[in-house]
């Protein structure tokens, strides 16, 4: 009939899913197949992703999703597969959050300015970064490199090929022409030949291999999508904002990237001193956000304590004081893992704040420095970009996090939509139904979106005084 299946393969740093979307010319179910955990693993050289487990469990979920119209991948950015000239993976893909890459911007911006890399690819600081990732490796075996989802997309289809939205974390594309920028390559020494050609999202990737096709029991063809493959670029296209609506978002998760949908990137010095990035979204749009450490945070708290009842401690933590001790959660002091609760701990105390010891207390202050971290993205992004918003939108994981979502409205003083959860699975889906007529294009999708899924809306409570306070309080310190 007129309603198709889409497996739409999610791989978060903490859990990998594949989803089957139903959609119809007015439908939109999303139900999981399978679900695993991502576990990294660290081992005498560093820390690594467990990239066959990731890809045993996008088979296993394929099997589960039984048949389907098409398959699509998105999952984290920035990290990349390296293949020697037969096709073979050369190691573990290296994890964003690896230390290999300490002290390596500096020596990149002493060849080209971080003015100057800002103003070509308008991508923020991080130093995981492609880019600075690749300064750190041994290359010299390296005949291609694939990042994550595109890897997988090869092994799935035999089909090599870059998709433009996860290709813009690289540090390597320029905003504007939304293609590589060569100079730039050139200059810090990275050879652009070491990438597959560009893909768009909604590009054909492929099919399933015979092999692939025996090992999931799925009867052939089955095309493979390329898809914004980067989970926040799928993320974004899932905001159910209405037509015409004026709308930051904030796509929470293990990061909360928050900021605006923009037409065209800003490249502006202020811009980069803000560090906010431009990274490249569907059909012709740019993401202009701030990464904050997210969910992270907690994750990290609760693996430190063994894994608790998160819901009788976000109980605990709404009753627990607000706003007595606030960390910089922008801060890329907390980018690694391992002793959070102390790190914390630390933070508040080193400024000059009231330490914080319950875990009901340390999950009060991450989720106040959180809503206060959105808060000053929002307002950083509107007035950076020159796009005032009515409405916040919050999608992804943090969406299950009530009390997240109330002060996240409270600190931007705006109200907060909430929902859809599996973000970045519905925006997958939706470019995977372009193809069939089913969707036209980004603000069809949201209509879609706006029809179909649970949303909940968080009005402020009119605190703005306080937020103003403690953020003035952060910036002191
Ligand atoms: C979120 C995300 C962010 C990216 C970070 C590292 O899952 O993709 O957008 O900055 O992970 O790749």
């Amino acid at each position: 009939g007129s309603i198709k299946s889409y497996a739409a393969v999610d791989l978060g740093a903490s859990s990998g899913r594949v989803m089957v979307g139903r959609v119809g010319p007015d439908s939109l179910e999303l139900a999981e197949a399978h679900r695993s955990p991502n576990r990294p693993v660290r081992v005498p050289e560093g820390l690594r992703w467990d990239i066959l487990g990731l890809y045993a469990g996008v088979l296993e979920g394929l099997r589960a999703a039984g048949r389907v119209d098409s398959v699509g991948i998105d999952s984290w950015a920035v990290d990349y597969g390296l293949l020697d000239a037969d096709g073979a993976l050369l190691g573990n893909p290296v994890h964003y959050r690896d230390a290999r890459t300490e002290g390596v911007a500096e020596k990149v911006w002493a060849g080209v300015p971080a003015e100057e890399l800002y103003a070509a690819t308008g991508l923020q600081y991080a130093p995981f970064n492609t880019l600075y990732q690749l300064k750190a490796d041994q290359l010299t075996r390296a005949n291609r490199l694939l990042l994550i989802p595109d890897l997988l997309t090869y092994w799935l289809t035999g089909e090599q090929g870059t998709e433009l939205t996860n290709a813009s974390t690289t540090q390597l594309i320029d905003p504007r022409t939304r293609s590589w920028s060569t100079d730039i390559a050139q200059r810090v020494g990275v050879d652009l030949e070491l990438f597959a050609p560009l893909r768009q999202p909604g590009d054909p990737a492929g099919f399933l291999r015979p092999e692939v096709l025996e090992e999931t029991g799925l009867a052939g063809p089955v095309p493979v999508t390329a898809v914004g493959s980067h989970d926040t670029a799928s993320a974004v296209a899932a905001v159910p904002a209405a037509d015409g609506e004026r709308f930051a978002y904030i796509c929470t998760g293990t990061w909360s990237l928050a900021g605006l949908e923009l037409d065209a990137p800003v490249l502006t010095e202020e811009s980069r001193a803000a560090n906010f990035t431009n990274e490249l979204g569907l059909d012709g749009t740019v993401r202009y956000l701030r990464n904050i450490m997210g969910l992270w945070l907690l994750q990290e708290c609760l693996r430190a304590w063994g894994a608790p009842d998160l819901g009788a401690l976000l109980l605990q933590a709404s009753k627990a004081p607000a706003l007595r001790s606030v960390v910089d959660a922008g801060d890329a002091a907390f980018l690694a893992p391992g002793r959070m609760p102390e790190r914390i701990a630390e933070a508040c105390r080193n400024s000059g704040q009231p330490v914080p010891q319950s875990p009901a207390e340390i999950t009060r202050c991450i989720l106040d420095s959180l809503a206060l971290a959105h808060r000053r993205a929002v307002e950083d992004a509107q007035r950076l970009a020159d796009r005032p918003v009515d409405v916040v939108h919050i999608v992804g994981g943090g969406t299950r996090n009530a009390l997240l979502c109330q002060l996240t409205a409270d600190a931007c003083g705006l109200p907060v939509v909430a929902g859809p959860t599996e973000a970045a699975a519905l925006g997958n889906v939706l470019v995977q139904a372009r193809p069939h007529g089913l969707v036209r294009d980004l603000a069809d999708g949201r209509r879609l979106l706006t029809r179909t899924q649970p949303l909940t809306r968080y009005e402020p409570r009119g605190q703005t005084a306080r937020w103003r306070e403690a953020e003035a309080r952060l910036a002191g310190a």
